[in-house]
């Protein structure tokens, strides 16, 4: 592990994008669990989705002038969509109105900038037939009577899954993190066969980080294997670094939001000021921590001119104090 995360530890700060069929109602990315959406009550997005102006060069050149390094985007978030040309599935960017690989665009623009390349895949998948509904916790369906009997074939979802980090590690180069999220209950590791995945990815890409939260997000108490390159602590800074049962620091980044969503919300106004967010940087690197500060674009494709803002100062304290 100490090669692979040599690169992420010195990078200290990248960006994080959360988009997907949910930027258009524009109430976060749990709107399907918070209102309890099916899937046809969600359909329209898929049908609306249009993003004319995805421009991913535009959010590499913003990324790159904030001094970020990296970037990770939501290549499948918990609704299931994927901005990606899954063989798996339909439910995908190639068959709404905007009709392309949106993954493939933004892989190669963030590349030409210099910057190392994430993708976020959620574990959870609200889409699939054979993901757990009635007796979830979170499912938008949980607890409704329609699937109370309704019989799932939990080794299928697995095989999906697997299948399409294997698409995503195999059509798109070298890949720098796999950002997966997240086990809840019982939903360890082992219920995701990630030892097994795991080893799947290695053979894959030998080099590629992987983040701690495919094992119910306990890395000091996980399997080596699965335990995960870097521990993800979410709206929150530890309070003096991390370390693992042996007193090491381990590498660790903490993802945090602009406002108070990841994905796009046209309400929330609630922003953090340049200066709160450069102190939260600096608050990271001194206790050897990352930054994956995150931004939510429209459903046009464009990041909210607030966050722009703030990552524009950002930029002007980088250049002034970086290192680089
Ligand atoms: C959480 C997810 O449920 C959120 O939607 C977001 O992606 C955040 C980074 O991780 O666990």
């Amino acid at each position: 592990r100490e090669e692979r995360v040599k690169w992420f530890i010195d990078d200290r700060f990248g960006l994080f994008i959360h988009w997907g069929l949910y930027s258009i109602p524009a109430k976060g990315e749990w709107i399907r669990s918070n209102e309890h959406l099916s899937i046809e009550d969600y359909q329209p997005f898929f049908e609306e989705f249009n993003p004319i102006y995805y421009n991913p060069r535009e959010w590499a050149k913003t990324a790159k002038a904030a001094g970020q390094k990296y970037v990770v985007l939501t290549a499948k978030h918990h609704d299931g969509f994927c901005l990606f040309d899954s063989q798996l599935t339909d439910y995908k960017a190639t068959n709404t109105p905007a009709n392309r690989d949106l993954i493939k665009e933004y892989v190669e623009a963030f590349r030409e900038e210099g910057l190392k390349v994430g993708l976020y895949y959620s574990i959870i998948d609200w889409y699939h037939t054979d993901f757990p509904k009635f007796g979830d916790r979170i499912h938008p369906m949980r607890g409704h009577k329609a699937f109370k009997d309704e019989k799932t074939n939990f080794s299928q979802y697995i095989s999906y899954f697997h299948g399409q980090v294997k698409e995503l590690l195999t059509n798109y180069g070298e890949i720098d993190i796999l950002w997966f999220d997240f086990s809840y209950d019982d939903m360890t590791g082992e219920k995701w066969e990630a030892t097994k995945l795991v080893e799947m990815i290695r053979s894959i890409q030998p080099n590629i980080l992987i983040d701690n939260r495919l094992g119910g997000n306990i890395m000091l108490s996980e399997p080596e294997i699965y335990a995960g390159d870097f521990y993800s602590p979410e709206q929150i800074i530890p309070v003096s670094g991390i370390v693992n049962q042996s007193n090491n620091p381990i590498p660790w980044e903490a993802c945090i939001t602009l406002n108070d969503h990841w994905g796009y919300h046209s309400k929330d106004l609630n922003y953090k000021s340049p200066m709160q967010v450069i102190r939260t940087l600096v608050e990271c690197v001194s206790k050897s921590g990352n930054l994956l500060l995150n931004v939510g674009p429209n459903a046009k494709g464009e990041i909210p001119e607030q966050s722009l803002d703030i990552l524009k100062e950002v930029g002007k304290w980088m250049k002034q104090n970086g290192t680089s």
